[in-house]
């Protein structure tokens, strides 16, 4: 069987079989994903990030079907979309929800959608993510979203796979915005004020123009979506008519309110990225990460093999007793010297 053929050629169940290796980190899986990655790079990746509850799946939904009807005289996208749940123990339900929600659109071809739980290590999950979003890519679907819910770290990471980050609010959900404590702000792209049937809608609004002003003050509103790592340049200074100010846009999703003017904001937001380089810089910091993910769990490995059995727990022993600090331990291993 050619599973890498039979993703290229639009087969459902390769696609599924290959997303589960992908998921499961098998060496199967990340063949098929070096075969696939010279037909990656075409999709626009969305992200879409914010509390739980706030309508996410909903919006997505009504988002993946406005792309495929609000297309007239072309072929319209096809869209995938990858819902990731870090804390599943606890959302089990929700998973649930969106299944039963989302299955009017599985009976359309040009949709797939795939859920994903966490199980792995820490960071894990937005590798593996990775991973299935350029499967998506590579078999050829054209916008991909991304729903995590914003809660921490490991989140923003997972937003951070994307070109567009749409950062979902609602009202009532507490005096004080969700965003700021994971300070998911910072990576929005776009705001979203969901349910803006619901009472509040307004002060809402004002407390988050307001905290765009904090993350983005005059006259240096372009926003740094990434944090740069060590290794990486820091992002070129534009003029000013080039910056992007994250618009807020209200939706009411459950009724289909405001999603085409959202859709109009995405598109905004595609133009942007092209006319001034930004898809590409955002490509390479996306590309460059993975990359040092798996240098360090290649020399990680490659030490783990090359290593004296038990040398390491010695070392771990020595450093629990305060005879070596961890920085010596380290050495200590690497040098493949003896314990002091
Ligand atoms: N009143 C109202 N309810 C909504 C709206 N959007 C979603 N909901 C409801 O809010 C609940 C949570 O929605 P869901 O899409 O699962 O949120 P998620 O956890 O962010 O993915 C569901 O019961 C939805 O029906 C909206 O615009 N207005
Ligand atoms: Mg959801």
């Amino acid at each position: 069987m050619d599973l890498v053929g039979d993703v290229l050629s639009g087969s459902r169940l390769a696609l599924a079989r290959l997303l589960t290796q992908i998921e499961n980190e098998s060496q199967a899986g990340l063949e098929a994903l070096d075969k696939l990655f010279k037909h990656t790079g075409k999709a626009h990746l969305i992200g879409v990030t914010g509390a739980p509850g706030t309508g996410k799946s909903s919006l997505v939904n009504q988002l993946a079907r406005h792309y495929r009807k609000d297309a007239p005289g072309q072929s319209p996208p096809r869209v995938a979309i990858v819902a990731v749940d870090p804390s599943s123990p606890f959302t089990g339900g929700a998973i649930l929800g969106d299944r039963i929600r989302m299955r009017e659109l599985s009976g359309d071809p040009g949709v797939f959608i795939r859920s994903m739980a966490s199980r792995g290590a820490l960071g894990g999950l937005a590798h593996t993510t990775a991973g299935v979003v350029q499967a998506f890519d590579a078999a050829g679907f054209d916008v991909i979203f991304i729903e995590t819910v914003g809660a921490g770290q490991a989140e923003v990471d997972i937003a951070r796979l994307a070109h567009t980050t749409l950062v979902v609010e609602a009202p009532g959900l507490g005096d004080d915005i969700q965003a700021i404590k994971a300070g998911i702000l910072e990576i929005a792209d776009i705001l979203v004020i969901n349910k803006a049937d619901r009472p509040g809608v307004e002060s809402t609004e004002q407390a988050l123009k307001g905290m765009l002003q904090l993350a983005h003050p005059a006259p240096r509103i372009f926003h740094h979506h990434y944090q740069p790592m060590e290794i990486n340049k820091p992002p070129v200074d534009k003029p000013e008519q080039e910056m992007w100010l994250p618009p807020i846009q209200r939706t009411v999703a459950v009724e289909g309110i405001g999603v085409s003017e959202l859709i109009q904001a995405i598109s905004n937001h595609q133009v942007y990225l092209d006319r001034t380089g930004e898809r590409e810089h955002r490509d390479q910091i996306r590309l460059e990460t993975e990359l040092v993910h798996h240098l360090r769990s290649e020399l990680m490995a490659r030490w783990q093999t090359a290593s004296a059995p038990g040398q390491y727990q010695q070392v771990l022993q020595q450093v629990v007793s305060r005879r070596i600090s961890p920085h010596q331990a380290a050495e200590t291993l690497l040098s493949g010297g003896e314990a002091a």
